[in-house]
C-alpha cells in the first residue's frame, strides 16, 4: 500500500539519536494515537509525529495533539515544591518560596490533622480531574477514602460528562459513552449530531464524518451558531440555546406521525413508549418551532432523514448536556434511537463526544461524590462491602456520599469544608459563576494544589506540589469509545516533579494511612488493585491487563477475565442494563433554561470553545503556536444584533449578567442566531466569561447551565485623545 510504503519511508528519516515512544495525545477524548519522539543522548522529548497505524485516528491529529510534547520541557514547569510565605499575596501568583518535598509533606500533615481534629473529617475535600489515568484517577477516590477519611471529594467530569452518564444510566442502564466503536462512524447512513462543534474539538472524528456525506449519507446538525460541521450539514437546525428537549421531543412527534417506529424493538425491549407517546403528542412541528426558533419544516425534514435512514447515529456533546436539564436531554435524544430500534447493532447507536482524555474512566472509578471503583455506588451496601475488601477496611469506615462539584464551593462559603486537595482542574477558570467561586477558595483555611503549571487556581493556594505531565508516567487511559489505551512513560519527570499517584502514596505514609498504601510501588501497581476493585462492577476492567491492551489495540470495556476480549458493541444481544433487560424511553416535559431573557438581559449567552485551546487554557495558552494563532476571548455577535447596538468588529464592549461583568472584543459573524453572543471561555482572571456564567444545576447530574443564560452587551464609552 503506497500510505505504508510512505510512512516507512518517514521512519527512515528519523536522526540516529532518537527513539520513539507510542503513546496517546493528552488533551481530548479522541486520544489520538502519537509516538513522541526522544532524543536518546539527552533522554528529553524533542517531537511528536501522529501515529497512522492507530485504528481510531489513523495518523490525524488536531494543533494542540502536534504541540502538547511542548508541555513538558516548558520553562513554566514547577520544578520544586512552593510554600506561601505571604498571606497577604493569597490569590495572585506571588508570595511563595521553594521547598523540600519533606518541608510540604510536613505542613499538609500538620494542617490537615489540625483541621480534622478541630472540625472533624469531613473539614477536608479533594477536587479533581480527568486528564489523569485511571490509575491515578482511582487512586484519587481511594486517598479521600481511605488516607483523609473525608466524604467531600468530586471531580471536574461535573462540568463535563455527568448529564451525559446520568442520561444513559436512565435510559440504558449503563453510561459508555459510545454504544458503538468509531470505526462504525463512518460507515452509518446518518448522523444526528446536537451540541457538539465536532470540527473543532473532535477535529479528528471529521474524515469519518465526512465520509457518511461522501457516501451518499445524511448530517443533521443541531446547534445555535453555524459552526463548521453545521456549515457543511445536509440540515442544520438553528435553535436557541436551552430548547434542545422541545426539539428532541419535536422529532420524536414527528417519527411517530411518519411510521418509523419499530414496533418489535419497541415492544421486546423497551418500557414507557406509550407515556412518551402521549407526551409528545402536543409537540406538532409549528408548537416545536415556536419553541426551538427552528423553522418547522426542518423538524419535519430530520424526522423524515433519521426515521428512513437505515441505520444511524445520534451524536451529541456539551451544547446539550451543560443545562440544568442536560439529563432529560440526554435521554429525549436517546429515545429517538430506541424507538426507531437503531441501536444494538453495528452502526446504529447513541454516542456522547467524551470530553476530556479521560472523560470516560474518570467518571467510572471513584472520584464522583457518590461513586466508587467499577461504577459501584456508596449508596448501596454490597457495593460497599466489596470495595472495602479490596482496600482492606471496615465497611463502616466507609465515608458516606458528599456533594457535587459545585456544591462543595458552597460548603466552603459556609466552612462546612475547610481545606482542600485540588489536583487536575482549575476551577477558578472553569467553575460557573466564578466571583463565588474565587470567594469559596480564598476562604478555605488551607489549600493545596497538584499541578505542573501554576494555575489560576493555585493563585490561591497555600502549597503546591509539582506533579508530572502526562508523557513522565505510565498508565491507562478510556478514550471516547470505551476503549481502554495505554499511556506511556517518554521522559524522567523534569526538575523534582512527581506523578500523582507517588505524591498520594507517599502522603498517605505521612497521615498514618501507610498499610493501605504502601505496597503500590510503581503505576503498574496501582492499575493491578485498580483492576481488582473495578472487578464485578459493571464497568468492569479486570479482564483489561496492560499485555491485552498493548496486543488488541486497546479493549472495550466490560472486559471480565483474561478470556474476555472486551465489548466494542454494546447490547448486540439487545439486553440493556436495566433488571428487567429493557431500556428506557422517557416521558419528559419541556422546560426552558433557568434564566431566560428579559427586558434588562434580553440576550441569550452560550459559551464553548475554540480549536486551538484546551479548558481552562492553563496548558495551551503556554503554547507559544496556540497562543499565537488564539492571543485573547472574543463575544461573536450577529450583524444585526451589532447594528441595533452600534458596535462594530473589533471594538472592545462590555458584556455583563446577573452575576458579573467583563470586557470582549467583539467578533461580528452571521454564524450565530440574532438574539445569541458566544464567548470562549479558555481565558483566566478578568476575561473569564464564567464571571458571567449561571450556576443552576441539573437536579440529577448536578451539572450547570453553562449554556444558556440571560445577558446584555453595553458598549464603552469611547475615550477621545486630547
Ligand atoms: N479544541 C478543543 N477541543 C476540546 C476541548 C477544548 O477545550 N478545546 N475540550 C474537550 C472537552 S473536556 C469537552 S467537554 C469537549 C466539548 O465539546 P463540544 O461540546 O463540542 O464543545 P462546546 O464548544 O462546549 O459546545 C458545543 C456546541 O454546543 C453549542 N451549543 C450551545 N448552546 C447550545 C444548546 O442549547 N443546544 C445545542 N444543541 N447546542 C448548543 C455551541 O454553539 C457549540 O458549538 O471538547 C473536548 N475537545
Ligand atoms: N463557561 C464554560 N465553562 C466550562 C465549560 C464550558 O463549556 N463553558 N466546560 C466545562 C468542561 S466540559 C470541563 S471538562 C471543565 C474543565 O475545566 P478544568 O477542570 O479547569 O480543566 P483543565 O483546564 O484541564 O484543568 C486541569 C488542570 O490540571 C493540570 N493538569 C493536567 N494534567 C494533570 C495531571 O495529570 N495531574 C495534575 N495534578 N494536574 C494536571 C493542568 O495544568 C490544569 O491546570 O470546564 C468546564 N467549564
Ligand atoms: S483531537 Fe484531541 S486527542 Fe487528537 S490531537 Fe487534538 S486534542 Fe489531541
Ligand atoms: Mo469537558
Amino acid at each position: 500500500m503506497q500510505r505504508d510504503k510512505f510512512f516507512k519511508e518517514v521512519k527512515n528519516l528519523h536522526h540516529p539519536n532518537e527513539k520513539l515512544v507510542k503513546t496517546h495525545c493528552s488533551y481530548c477524548g479522541m486520544q489520538c494515537g502519537m509516538n513522541l519522539r526522544v532524543n536518546t543522548k539527552t533522554n528529553k522529548i524533542i517531537g511528536v509525529e501522529p501515529r497512522y497505524e492507530w485504528p481510531v485516528t489513523v495518523g490525524k491529529m488536531c494543533p494542540k495533539g502536534v504541540t502538547a510534547y511542548q508541555q513538558t520541557n516548558h520553562d513554566d514547569r514547577i520544578l520544586r515544591p512552593l510554600i506561601r510565605d505571604n498571606q497577604a499575596l493569597k490569590g495572585t501568583k506571588e508570595g511563595f518560596r521553594e521547598a523540600s518535598w519533606e518541608e510540604a509533606y510536613t505542613l499538609i500533615v500538620k494542617k490537615f490533622q489540625e483541621l480534622q481534629k478541630n472540625y472533624g473529617k469531613d473539614s477536608l475535600s479533594v477536587f479533581s480531574g480527568v486528564s489523569m489515568t485511571n490509575e491515578k484517577c482511582y487512586l484519587t477516590g481511594k486517598f479521600a477514602r481511605v488516607a483523609l477519611g473525608t466524604r467531600y471529594i468530586d471531580y471536574n467530569g461535573r462540568f463535563c460528562m455527568s448529564s451525559a452518564a446520568g442520561g444513559f444510566m436512565r435510559s440504558l442502564g449503563v453510561d459508555r459513552g459510545s454504544t458503538i466503536p468509531w470505526t462504525d462512524i463512518h460507515e452509518t447512513d446518518c448522523l444526528l449530531i446536537a451540541g457538539s462543534n465536532t470540527a473543532e474539538c473532535h477535529p479528528t472524528s471529521m474524515f469519518r464524518i465526512w465520509n457518511v456525506q461522501e457516501r451518499g449519507g445524511y448530517i443533521i446538525v443541531v446547534d445555535p451558531r453555524e459552526t463548521p460541521i453545521a456549515r457543511r450539514a445536509d440540515l442544520h437546525l438553528d435553535l436557541r440555546p436551552g430548547t434542545d428537549l422541545a426539539l428532541a421531543n419535536g422529532i420524536l412527534h414527528q417519527l411517530i406521525e411518519m411510521g418509523h417506529i419499530d414496533e418489535h424493538f419497541v415492544n421486546n425491549h423497551t418500557n414507557g413508549f406509550e407515556e412518551t407517546k402521549e407526551l409528545v403528542r402536543e409537540f406538532t412541528p409549528e408548537y416545536t418551532s415556536e419553541l426551538t426558533g427552528v423553522a418547522p419544516e426542518k423538524i419535519i425534514r430530520a424526522a423524515e432523514i433519521y426515521g428512513k435512514a437505515p441505520n444511524a447515529v445520534v451524536m451529541f456533546a456539551r451544547g446539550i448536556e451543560q443545562q440544568h436539564k442536560g439529563v432529560d436531554n440526554v435521554s429525549a435524544y436517546t429515545n429517538l434511537a430506541l424507538v426507531t430500534g437503531k441501536i444494538g447493532r453495528p452502526k446504529s447507536g447513541v454516542a456522547t463526544f467524551t470530553g476530556q482524555g479521560n472523560g470516560q474512566g474518570g467518571r467510572e472509578h471513584g472520584q464522583k461524590a457518590d461513586a466508587l471503583p467499577g461504577y459501584r455506588k456508596i449508596a448501596n451496601p454490597d457495593h460497599v462491602r466489596e470495595v472495602s475488601k479490596v482496600w482492606g477496611i471496615k465497611p463502616e469506615e466507609m465515608p458516606q456520599a458528599g456533594v457535587s462539584a459545585y456544591e462543595m464551593f458552597e460548603l466552603m462559603t459556609d466552612k462546612t469544608i475547610r481545606g482542600l486537595y485540588l489536583l487536575c482542574s482549575n476551577p477558578a477558570v472553569s467553575a460557573p459563576n466564578l466571583n463565588y467561586v474565587r470567594n469559596a477558595l480564598k476562604n478555605l483555611d488551607f489549600m493545596v494544589v497538584a499541578d505542573f503549571y501554576l494555575s489560576e487556581s493555585a493563585e490561591f493556594a497555600d502549597v503546591i506540589l509539582p506533579t508530572t505531565t502526562w508523557s513522565e508516567d505510565e498508565g491507562t487511559v478510556t478514550n471516547l469509545e470505551g476503549r481502554i489505551i495505554k499511556i506511556n512513560k517518554a521522559q524522567e519527570p523534569v526538575g523534582e516533579s512527581k506523578p500523582d499517584w507517588e505524591i498520594q502514596v507517599e502522603l498517605a505514609e505521612r497521615l498514618g494511612r501507610g498499610q493501605y498504601f504502601s505496597h503500590l510501588k510503581t503505576a503498574k501497581d496501582v492499575g493491578d488493585e485498580f483492576r481488582l476493585a473495578s472487578k464485578g462492577g459493571y464497568a468492569d476492567y479486570y479482564g483489561a491487563t496492560w499485555e491485552k491492551i498493548e496486543k488488541q489495540d486497546g479493549v472495550f470495556w466490560p472486559c471480565k477475565d483474561e478470556a474476555d476480549k472486551g465489548t466494542p458493541h454494546m447490547f448486540l444481544d439487545k439486553k440493556f442494563y436495566h433488571p428487567d433487560g429493557k431500556a428506557k424511553i422517557c416521558a419528559l416535559p419541556y422546560r426552558p433554561p433557568a434564566e431566560e431573557p428579559c427586558e434588562e438581559y434580553p440576550l441569550r449567552l452560550t459559551t464553548g470553545r475554540v480549536v486551538y485551546h484546551y479548558l481552562s487554557g492553563n496548558q495551551t495558552r503556554r503554547i507559544q503556536f496556540l497562543r499565537d494563532m488564539c492571543p485573547e476571548p472574543y463575544v461573536e455577535v450577529h450583524p444585526d444584533t451589532a447594528s441595533k447596538y452600534d458596535i462594530q468588529h473589533e471594538e472592545v464592549v462590555r458584556l455583563f449578567t446577573r452575576r458579573g461583568t467583563a470586557d470582549y472584543k467583539v467578533k461580528i459573524t452571521e454564524a450565530i442566531r440574532k438574539d445569541t453572543v458566544f464567548v470562549p471561555y479558555h481565558f483566566g482572571h478578568d476575561q473569564s466569561i464564567n464571571l458571567l456564567t449561571i450556576a443552576a444545576l441539573d437536579p440529577m447530574s448536578r451539572m450547570p447551565e453553562f449554556k444558556a443564560c440571560a445577558a446584555q452587551i453595553e458598549k464603552l464609552e469611547i475615550k477621545k485623545v486630547q
